[in-house]
């Protein structure tokens, strides 16, 4: 497909590349090609915590408070344990606010099929395509639970965290590792009772972890529901990215998670590669039959078949 037909005015254009890169269809280097150069641009948002949170509700009230700055707003719902929830529900909401009509705002969810890493290099080519169709703020939403969510959140610029009273989830979400890459946390239910206690909690890993207050996060109580704290919500959003770019980590991060990529792609096509390679050597006086009848070590086997694909 042609680039040039790729930018916000164009949601077709945009599902017709997502859907190349959610197949990972032989066309995706050749779209990215033509994609890497045009991106860089957009403030890339992560919003996770446990299902239920309010993840996708706190999605919905921010694309209003950011359409009404005049922002553009594409949102990736990514799910892992199921391709039909959080994005299916996220998209009826937002399309009962009625911002079907607005291109300013796209919303896809991406069934996370495939491996471990395949979840993040799709999040990634998706961002890229929203990036460069003119978006000016992406959202990857997911749930907070995994190693692969630790890895899809950390290709936001701006990693928010979202937590709710009573829920039992802080110590949950804090095992997984999310707690450490969290930019901002953020206290959702603020109208439930016991928000004051998990603020508190909050507050004292904060103070436990970080002792400059340049790179400690903020923390922002929210109710999606009554839209409480929304509006501070998308300053302190703002505020980070602008905090980013002052302190040139904004670059920085482009390039760290480009490195990060090629790296990923290339473990995905030696992957690929060495499974072949494995088919090839079974059998009658084969590497593998070799080391079966105990005639050369695994040892020496691998390094005949990393030679054989490596060229070296
Ligand atoms: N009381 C209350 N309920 C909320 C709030 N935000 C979301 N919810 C409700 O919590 C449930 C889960 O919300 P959802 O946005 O789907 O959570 P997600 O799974 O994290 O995306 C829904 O029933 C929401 O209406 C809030 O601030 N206060
Ligand atoms: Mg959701």
């Amino acid at each position: 497909m042609e680039v040039t037909e790729l930018t916000w005015k164009n949601p077709r254009a945009i599902a017709k590349a997502l859907t190349i890169v959610e197949n990972n269809d032989e066309q995706v280097t050749s779209l990215m090609d033509q994609v890497y150069p045009k991106t860089g641009t957009s403030h890339i948002i992560g919003i996770t915590g446990a299902p239920g949170a309010g993840k996708s509700s706190l999605v919905s009230s921010l694309i209003k408070q950011f359409r009404g700055r005049d922002l553009k707003v594409g949102i990736i719902a990514v799910d892992p344990s199921s391709p039909f929830s959080g994005g299916a529900i996220l998209g009826d909401r937002v399309r009962m606010q009625d911002h079907s009509l607005d291109k300013g705002v796209y919303i896809r969810s991406m069934a996370s099929r495939g491996s471990l890493g395949g979840v993040s290099v799709s999040t990634r080519e998706a961002v890229a395509i929203l990036d460069a169709s003119g978006f000016d703020i992406i959202i990857i939403e997911t749930v907070g639970v995994g190693q692969s969510e630790v890895e899809v959140i950390q290709i936001a610029d701006t990693v928010s965290v979202v937590l709710t009273p009573n829920s039992g989830d802080s110590i949950q979400t804090m095992k997984a590792g999310i707690m450490e890459v969290g930019d901002i946390f953020v206290i959702n239910k603020l109208d439930l009772p016991g928000a004051d206690k998990i603020l508190r909690e909050i507050e004292s890993m904060l103070d436990f972890h970080y002792h400059d207050d340049t790179e400690r996060p903020e923390i922002v109580s929210t109710s999606a529901v009554s839209g409480q704290g929304i509006n501070e919500l998308a300053n302190v959003f703002i505020d980070h990215k602008n905090l980013l770019k002052d302190t040139g980590r904004w670059e920085e991060l482009r390039n760290e998670r480009a490195q990060k990529q090629v790296l990923e792609l290339i473990r995905q096509d030696l992957g690929r590669k060495l499974e072949l390679l494995m088919e090839r050597h079974q059998g009658e006086d084969s590497i593998m039959e070799q080391v079966k009848t105990q005639q050369i070590s695994p040892h020496r086997a691998a390094i005949k078949l990393v030679n054989e694909v490596m060229g070296g």
